[in-house]
């Protein structure tokens, strides 16, 4: 079963004339759903707010009421391009309320995947900060979450854009690993390969930096080296993907060369990733053009119900096999340094290294 989180209706999140983040985007990625013949199949869930409660398992209590207030206020702006309009608010609760639907669903049934695509994106909101078109870290409430429930979370962010607030919240959990695929150098501009975790997380944090022009065979090789050895020694129990489309190659935002053929395929490693079904939540991140977002999206739901919508062939040939090489070792030293058994001994569960 697919399970979709959307209501374009309840998305009073206006980012003003001009700007990228906004509301169409996740109609398209909705538009995704149908163009890839889903939208029969799919179940789509009812709308919800998260509660104060679920959002301080990531967020600053002192944070949350700023922003409330700010937009019963009448909204303002939160950094160059971060902007709150008085609708900010309710929408942001829907879009963490999606991401902690489609988990329940799947608790819920047992089976399928998920698919939340609300709006504003989140990965760049820390615990404390709105930046980056981002104000609540859908992806991150979820995770803690489920981290709460005992669950060992991987989160995989393909966003073509380094997800410094997810990197952050988690940085020291011993109970989320973090991986980032992204542009290098571009915004926010975190995210080296250096960066591997906390003293109480080491090699929680993977980073893989990617030049400008890297294609889909550098992701892939970048997850079957790097990312796939890393997840299994988490072993992780679910999988939450902050499945931005501003990687391919038609985003006006960003460099890189992805077709909507490679986020399947990524997708579909991800799947892999978790060893039982009913376990992968994707949502959305960025993505500024709408055609990508909806063939991307479709492509991705597609391959993992077994459909065979894939308006777009994998891609390869682009530079970053030298910048994935250098990343797995920076994290293999990142792991080096860990005494034994400290990662999951503080997560209450075996050694792990
Ligand atoms: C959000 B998501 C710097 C431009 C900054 C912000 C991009 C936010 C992307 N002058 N632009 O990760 O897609
Ligand atoms: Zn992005």
């Amino acid at each position: 079963m697919l399970y979709v989180s959307a209501s374009p209706e309840l998305d009073h999140h206006l980012t003003g004339a001009g700007h990228p983040e906004r509301p169409e985007r996740a109609v398209a990625a909705l538009d995704g759903v149908r163009a890839a013949g889903l939208q029969d199949a799919a179940v789509v869930l009812a709308p919800r707010q998260a509660v104060r409660a679920e959002l301080v398992r990531a967020h600053d209590a002192g944070y949350l009421d700023r922003i409330e207030e700010l937009c019963h206020a009448g909204g303002g702006r939160l950094d160059a391009d971060t902007v709150a309009s008085p609708g900010s608010w309710p929408t942001a609760l829907t879009a963490v309320g999606g991401a902690l639907a489609a988990v329940e669903a799947l608790q819920a049934s047992g089976e399928g995947v998920a698919f939340v695509a609300h709006r504003p994106p989140g990965h760049h909101a820390t615990a404390d900060q709105a930046m980056g078109f981002c104000l609540l870290n859908n992806v991150a409430v979820a995770a803690a979450t489920l981290a709460e429930q005992g669950e060992r979370v991987l989160v995989v962010d393909w966003d073509v854009h380094h997800g410094n607030g997810t990197q952050a919240i988690f940085w020291d959990d011993p109970r989320v690993l973090y991986v980032s695929t992204h542009q290098w150098p571009l915004y926010p501009g975190t995210g080296a390969a250096q960066a591997t975790g906390g003293p109480r997380a080491p090699g929680l944090t993977l980073n893989v930096p990617l030049p400008a022009g890297a294609t889909g065979d550098v992701l892939r090789y970048a997850f079957d080296t790097v990312v796939w050895p890393a997840v299994v020694r988490f072993a992780p129990t679910w999988a939450l993907v902050s499945a931005g489309f501003d990687a391919h190659r038609s985003d006006p935002l960003a460099d890189m060369h992805l077709s909507a053929g490679d986020f399947a395929d990524l997708a579909v490693l991800v799947s892999q990733m978790v060893g039982r079904p009913g376990r992968m939540v994707l949502v959305l991140e960025g993505g500024y053009d709408l055609a990508a977002v909806t063939a991307s999206t479709g492509s991705v739901l597609s391959a993992l119900v077994g459909g065979s919508f894939r308006p777009e062939a994998a891609t390869s040939g682009g530079p970053g096999r030298e910048m994935v090489d250098r990343a797995g070792a920076a994290h293999a030293g990142a792991l080096d340094g860990a005494a034994p058994g400290q990662v999951l001994k503080a997560a209450g569960g075996e050694p792990i290294i």
